[in-house]
C-alpha cells in the first residue's frame, strides 16, 4: 500500500513536535494509526491531504457549531483582517461582543476575554481564591477544565482526599489543595466541605461533563452544589467552555436555570479562532486588575479577529429557531443510533445532551477503536477517543445524518 500523504506528513511533523502534534488527543493515540492531516473543511465536511472526504463530529471539538468556514463569519473576519490584526489596545468589537454575552448569561455582569479555556479557567479558580482568601478548590474526576498546574489533578488514594498529579512536572505543593469529587456525588462534595470548613474558595465543574464521554449531571445535582457553595461561602464555577452556546444559547446554567457565580466560556465563543473568556457579578469581576488586586494578562485576549469571529457567530447563533434546528437533526442523529443499537441488541449505551453525544461502547475503549477505524473508513470522522464528545453542527442536514446512520449500521 503506497504510503499516504497524511503518513508522510505525520513523519515530518514527527520531527518537529512531540508526537507530531500541537495536542495531544489529535495523536491518535487512544485508537492507534496515523492522524488525518486536514487540507480543508467546508459546513460539515472535512478533506485530508490526500483528497478523502468526511463528515465531521468533532467539529474541532466543539468552535463549529454553524459548521466550518460559514461565508457570514468568513466575510467579517476577511474585512477585519485589512484594518489590522492585534492593537494590544481596546477596541469597540470586544465590548460588543461583551455586550452580546451579557445578554446571553444573565449571571455575567463583566467578564474578561482570555484566548482559551484553559486560561478562562485558571483565571477563574485564581479569582475565585483572591475573592475568598482561601486556598482549596474542588473539582470532579473525569472533569478536564484545561492544563493549569493545580487542575490536572486526580483523586488521591484511599483517606487522602486531597489531589495528586494527574501529570509530571506539577508539584505535589501545587495538587494538594485540589480536592476531587465524584461526578454526580453530590454526598461527597458536601463531605469535603466538612472536612474543610472554611477552606475551600470555589467547586469548579462542567455543567454537562463532555471530557469523559458526554455525561449529564443528576437531577438536581448541580442545584446540590449551588446550595452547598452558598451555605459555605464559596463560589460556583461552571465550566461552560464546551457547553456554552451548544446546548443552549445560554448554556447549561439556562438548561438547567442555575446561576453560577462565574462561568468559563470558550470554543463556540470565538466561532474557531482563539478566543477564551470568564465572567460574573460585578463585585466579583471588580477585584481583577487594573481595578483589584487579582492579577491576570494577555497580549492578544480580544484581538479584533477573534472578537470580529465570535460576533459573528453569535450573530448567527442568535437568530429565531437555530437552536431548535440543531437540536432536532442531532436528536435525528442520537435517536436513530439509538434505534440500531435495540435493534441490533447491542449493549453499548449513547448519552446525549442536545448536539453534544458519545456512544460508549460496551467493550470500551477497545470496542471503540475498531468502532472509530470503521467509521473513519467510510467517511465519518469521529473525536478519536472514547471518551470524548462528538458534535453536530447547523450544517448537518438530513443527508449528512441518513449517511452517517447507513454506515453506523453497517459497521455495529
Ligand atoms: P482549551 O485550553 O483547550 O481551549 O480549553 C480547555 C477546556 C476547558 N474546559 C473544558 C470543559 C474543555 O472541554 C476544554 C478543552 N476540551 C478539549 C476536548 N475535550 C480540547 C481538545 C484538546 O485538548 O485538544
Amino acid at each position: 500500500m503506497p504510503q499516504s500523504f497524511s503518513e508522510k506528513l505525520f513523519e515530518e511533523a514527527l520531527k518537529l513536535m512531540p508526537g507530531g502534534v500541537n495536542s495531544p488527543v489529535r495523536a491518535f493515540g487512544a485508537v492507534g494509526g496515523t492522524p488525518l492531516f486536514i487540507a480543508k473543511a467546508q459546513g460539515a465536511k472535512l478533506w485530508d491531504v490526500d483528497g478523502n472526504e468526511y463528515i465531521d463530529y468533532v467539529g474541532s471539538w466543539g468552535p463549529a457549531i454553524l459548521g466550518h468556514a460559514h461565508p457570514k463569519v468568513v466575510a467579517a473576519v476577511q474585512q477585519a483582517c485589512e484594518r489590522g490584526f492585534s492593537f494590544g489596545a481596546p477596541t469597540e468589537l470586544e465590548s460588543r461582543l461583551a455586550s452580546m454575552v451579557r445578554q446571553i448569561f444573565p449571571s455575567i455582569e463583566k467578564l474578561r476575554f482570555v484566548n482559551s479555556g484553559t486560561e478562562a479557567a485558571m483565571s477563574a479558580v485564581r479569582l475565585a481564591r483572591g475573592v475568598t482568601g482561601r486556598d482549596k478548590i474542588i473539582k470532579f474526576e473525569g472533569c478536564y477544565h484545561g492544563h493549569a498546574d493545580y487542575l490536572l489533578v486526580k483523586a488521591g488514594s484511599g483517606a487522602a482526599t486531597f489531589g495528586i498529579p494527574s501529570s509530571t512536572g506539577v508539584p505535589a505543593d501545587f495538587a494538594k489543595h485540589t480536592l476531587v469529587a465524584s461526578y454526580n456525588d453530590l454526598k461527597g462534595v458536601g463531605r469535603l466541605f466538612e472536612e474543610n470548613k472554611n477552606q475551600i474558595a470555589c467547586v469548579i465543574v462542567e455543567p454537562v461533563a463532555g471530557n469523559m464521554g458526554c455525561v449529564p449531571p443528576q437531577p438536581g445535582f448541580l442545584k446540590g452544589l449551588k446550595d452547598l457553595c452558598t451555605a459555605h461561602g464559596a463560589l460556583l464555577i461552571f465550566d461552560e467552555v464546551m457547553t456554552g452556546f451548544r446546548v443552549a444559547l445560554g448554556g447549561a446554567q439556562a438548561l438547567y436555570n442555575i446561576k453560577p457565580d462565574l462561568t468559563c466560556l470558550g470554543k463556540i465563543l470565538g466561532g474557531g479562532l482563539p478566543v477564551g473568556a470568564y465572567g460574573g457579578l460585578k463585585n466579583l469581576m471588580d477585584q481583577l486588575a487594573p481595578l483589584g488586586k487579582v492579577y491576570q494578562a494577555g497580549t492578544l485576549s480580544g484581538n479584533p479577529l477573534a472578537m470580529t469571529a465570535g460576533i459573528e457567530t453569535l450573530n448567527q447563533l442568535t437568530q429565531k429557531g437555530v437552536y431548535d434546528r440543531l437540536n432536532e437533526i442531532a436528536s435525528k442523529l442520537t435517536n436513530g443510533l439509538k434505534n440500531i443499537l435495540e435493534k441490533k441488541k447491542l449493549p453499548h449505551q449513547i448519552q446525549a445532551v442536545g448536539s453534544m453525544w458519545t456512544l460508549f461502547c460496551k467493550e470500551g475503549p477497545v470496542g471503540f477503536k475498531k468502532f472509530f477505524h470503521n467509521a473513519l473508513e467510510k467517511g465519518i470522522y469521529l473525536p478519536p477517543s472514547q471518551f470524548e464528545t462528538c458534535f453536530v453542527s447547523l450544517a448537518h442536514k438530513n443527508e449528512e445524518i441518513d449517511h452517517t446512520l447507513h454506515v453506523f449500521e453497517s459497521i455495529l
